[in-house]
């Protein structure tokens, strides 16, 4: 394979260009970062294995005493290393990881192709083997460690035929390479797995209760444990878009996962089983299924039924990484299980990584609602290929910089990550840093206001989701519908309608069901209005959605003038300036038609006489 010019990049240009590759164990690789980096001062290390994946750091002697355990260490350095790069205060004191578990899935296929992925083909699979770079393994495993992410799902929650070939003996031995290459910067390996693979190994069934399915599944979790001790564990899709899974055999999905999870348990592996499940075979003309509703409706009534080291892995909506969505109400009903939160860094319905959406003010939105102590452990869905700088757009790094920064601390703020990202990553003057800074801080709302009005979703062009298309899903299986008429648009998701706002504790509800008290960017997600009904500043919903594209693509305007006047490294200027051309584009086509398919619906001219097309 060819390998790119250029490995490092991105916030990495605050460290030494090449990565430790000596290293056997997170110290040794702290030691050999501390050592080679050309500003840190005088760091002592040592090892304390109470303090787990925490360190402390404190002045001594000229220098400072820098003590973690194994990895704690390791993100102690790296902290010290970007705080002394960003001209920042070291991080004197005590420091620990708020989740134990900080995962990034790969949605990666062994045929080289990324499921929604936006920044070319896989780092790790080509042509139906494994085909990686080991020096790019070792940066990418730095980028993770350097903030604090430590499991990486390699594979597809979808999977298909050769990604079975993970757990069995053919490539078990490459899979113990690769971890071996991740391993000295404390990140674990997890694979996804098919819940039906017995099937494919002689056993007649994949009942979950079936005590030749539990012992299957035993024995290989005992091979794959044999090759790579410190596996993290199996990620499962389950009954989920034509996944396979315990419905088939009238079984729950507590049955299901917790038969994987004691396959699991003697090795310390955990079992992640991801809440998306849904009927995507909906009939359009069924108005009593509401799909924001389905996994509460499969999962809640299972709480406090599954096994200690199952982890129900619920996306941070109730639909499907919309550019907003409110929280998904399985986080409050489950208080007797273990959550993690799955959020995408992939742009899937944010842009490609071809529009600029920096993702950490949404974040902030989501734990505002929902106390991070919900939740025990964050996942995020990889933004990353093989692309020379990894994420197709070099600003789409700020989401995986600032993702694992978050799942380390919740109370992140943006802005500050936002920041230290822009710092060490790119030199700029203080006035050119401050308005990239304000660019990405504000691009989520630009493309919210382009895009489907008020939490109203899906108008996107199907299958691919880059572009408008508002009747794309309206008559479609997915349960993605809006409904627009002449006079009215949006589900009515209050007791009056689909009761889905009743999926909330009981103050949440109070407050969705009531217009006055909801949120505005969510009204249309959970009210159905009128085009003439009056919002709180006095404007009508039909003008608020004019205004709110027109605003929106004179905003990604803006924004294209703030980057031409960035003095941005060349590569990354050409690829952003590419970009930002299709983002123009993007953000016409989504106002002229959003806005031209409500004036042909309602017949209703913009108050200010603006253009739009009939
Ligand atoms: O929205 C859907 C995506 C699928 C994805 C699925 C999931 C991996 O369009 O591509 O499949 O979500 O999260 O499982």
């Amino acid at each position: 394979m060819t390998k790119p010019a250029n490995h490092t990049l991105t916030w990495l240009k605050c460290l030494p260009e090449t990565a430790p590759c000596a290293a056997k164990t997170p110290m040794e690789t702290a030691r050999a970062e501390l050592d080679a980096a050309a500003c840190a001062p005088k760091v002592e290390l040592a090892l304390e294995p109470s303090l787990g994946e925490g360190f402390r750091l404190e002045p001594q002697g000229e220098g400072y005493l820098l003590a973690g355990g194994e990895t704690g260490v390791l993100y102690g350095a790296y902290r010290l290393l970007m705080a002394c790069a960003a001209g920042d205060a070291l991080p004197l004191g005590s420091h620990a990881p708020y989740y134990a578990l900080r995962m990034l899935n790969c949605w990666d296929n062994a045929d080289g192709t990324i499921e929604r992925g936006y920044s070319g083909r896989s780092l790790f699979f080509e042509g139906g083997r494994f085909d990686y770079d080991p020096d790019r393994m070792r940066q990418l495993a730095r980028m993770l460690a350097s903030v604090g992410m430590n499991v990486l799902c390699i594979n597809n929650v979808n999977v298909h035929e050769n990604e079975h070939q993970l757990i069995e003996e053919a490539w078990l031995p490459q899979l113990a390479e690769l971890a071996a290459l991740f391993r000295p910067y404390g990140v674990r390996l997890m694979v996804s797995i098919d819940y039906a693979h017995p099937l494919r190994g002689g056993v007649p069934t994949a009942d979950p209760l079936d005590a030749r399915v539990a012992q299957w599944w035993k024995e290989r979790a005992d091979l794959v444990y044999s090759y790579v001790p410190d596996l993290a564990g199996f990620l499962v899709k389950a009954d989920s878009e034509h996944r396979p899974g315990p419905f088939t055999y009238g079984r729950t999905h507590a049955d299901g996962a917790n038969m994987l999870a004691k396959a699991l348990a003697p090795h310390g592996g955990t079992l992640v089983w991801r809440c998306f499940v849904y009927n995507c075979m909906q009939d359009w003309r069924d108005t009593v299924t509401d799909r924001p509703m389905a996994a509460y409706q499969h999962y809640a009534y299972l709480d406090g039924q599954f096994d200690g080291n199952v982890i129900l892995q619920v996306k941070n909506g109730p639909f499907d990484f919309q550019v907003r969505e409110p929280v998904s109400p399985l986080f409050y009903a489950m208080p007797k299980t273990n959550l993690a939160l799955e959020v995408q860094l992939a742009q899937e319905y944010t842009g490609h990584q071809t529009d600029i959406y920096a993702m950490p003010p949404m974040w902030k939105e989501i734990f505002d609602d929902l106390p991070p102590s919900r939740v025990m452990a964050m996942a995020a869905v990889s933004n990353l290929g093989r692309d020379e700088n990894y994420t197709g757009h070099p600003f789409a790094a700020v989401n995986l910089f600032a993702y694992g920064m978050t799942a380390w601390d919740p109370a992140t703020d943006p802005a500050q990550v936002i920041r230290l990202w822009c710092r060490l990553t790119y030199s700029l003057p203080a006035q050119q840093e401050d308005a990239l800074h304000a660019l990405l801080m504000g691009s989520r709302r630009v493309y919210e206001k382009y895009t489907a009005p008020l939490g109203l979703c899906w108008m996107v062009e199907p299958h691919t989701h880059y572009g408008p298309s508002p009747m794309g899903y309206e008559y479609a299986l997915w349960g993605t519908y809006h409904k627009a008429n002449r006079d009215a648009v949006g589900i009515d998701r209050t007791s009056r309608g689909t009761g889905y706002a009743a999926q909330y504790p009981a103050e949440m509800a109070a407050r969705y069901e009531n217009r006055e008290t909801c949120p505005e960017l969510l009204l249309l997600f959970f009210h159905r209005m009128r085009y003439d009904d009056v919002m709180a500043d006095g404007r009508t919903l039909i003008q608020r959605i004019y205004d709110d594209h027109f605003e929106g693509c004179d905003e990604a305007e803006e924004m294209a003038r703030v980057l031409a006047s960035l003095d941005l490294p060349p590569q990354d200027a050409q690829t952003a300036h590419e970009r930002m051309v299709r983002q123009l584009r993007n953000a016409r086509e989504w106002r002229d038609v959003t806005n031209t398919f409500f004036y042909r619906l309602s017949g209703v001219p913009d108050a200010k006489g603006r253009k739009i097309y009939d």
